[in-house]
């Protein structure tokens, strides 16, 4: 079965998937980008000592810088991933700043509103998020630049709505059925535009597909003023979970081989960050 489908440049309400391509106003895409300029995203690698590679996988750093609010689920840790995995795994980070919280209102609202009442679990609140920065990796001693600007097939496993912003150049996202490259296993695809809003949800889009971004394209030709090192950043991706309060711990309650493996990144970041500074402090 051929589940591809046009997208059309309008408003998009789906069963399931929701679009806004001129979401987020220019006064607020200046305040965000602005804020983003206070940040020391990090480069994770997706192993550490006390969770080290399965068999058959190896050692890696992501492709990407990152940086996340809210919560920070670091790679090491293997993510939030319910039912099992939601112990030690979402260390407390810091809050959203108050353009985001704002923001995140109206798109909390648009979801209850447009997602059936049985996709959105109760309690449910956008209350962390992942800051995903596209583009080349520039080799510190050559200059060499390497496009990393994709993320292959993945599900996000937090419980309920999805919700993603964008900014910069546009990205081709796709839905896709099924892990492996089969022809004809997309679901659905769609530019991600500056400044667009993109929420997904339920059976379909969020539980069954998988989902990825092929490309980012390379049209403008200029990069974010960002302090991201040895990286040029030409797009960001901002996208909001659920994770409920009781699965998010404080770095002091983790136990000390999870402490130890992530305290490397808790020093990065406690460098520009107080919250940080603070959560390597309390005993
Ligand atoms: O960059 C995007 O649009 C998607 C990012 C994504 O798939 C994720 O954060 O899980």
């Amino acid at each position: 079965m051929n589940y591809h489908r046009k997208i059309k440049k309008e408003i998009l309400r789906k069963d399931g998937l929701f679009y806004h391509p001129t979401f987020v106003k220019k006064s607020e895409r200046e305040e965000i980008i602005e804020w983003l300029k206070t940040l020391r995203p990090i480069w994770e690698m997706r192993y550490s000592q006390h969770n080290p590679p399965p068999e058959g996988d190896e050692q890696r750093q992501l492709l990407r810088p990152v940086y996340w609010l809210g919560n920070w689920q670091f790679a090491c840790l293997n993510y939030y991933h319910p039912p099992k995995g939601i112990h030690n795994r979402c260390v407390r980070g810091e809050d959203y700043p108050s353009v985001l919280k704002k923001l995140l209102k109206t798109i909390e609202g648009i979801t209850k509103t447009q997602f059936k009442r049985q996709d959105v679990p109760k309690d449910w609140t956008l209350n962390t998020c992942l800051i995903n920065f596209y583009g080349s990796s520039v080799d510190p001693v050559t200059g060499k630049k390497t496009d990393t600007a994709r993320v292959g097939d993945h599900k996000d496993f937090e419980l309920g709505p999805v919700a993603s912003i964008s900014f910069g150049e546009r990205a081709f996202f796709q839905f896709v059925m099924g892990k492996k490259d089969l022809k004809n296993n997309i679901l659905y695809e769609q530019w991600l535009d500056d400044s667009s809003l993109q929420i997904f949800g339920g059976d379909l889009y969020k539980d069954r597909a998988f989902h990825r971004v092929q490309r980012v394209e390379n049209k403008l030709k200029k990069s974010f003023d960002l302090n991201v090192e040895n990286f040029e950043t030409r797009r960001i991706n901002f996208t909001f979970r659920y994770v409920p309060k009781e699965h998010i711990i404080e770095y002091k309650f983790l136990p000390l081989e999870l402490q130890s493996d992530i305290n490397p990144y808790m020093q990065e970041l406690a460098i520009y960050s107080e919250h940080f500074a603070r959560a390597l402090t309390q005993k």
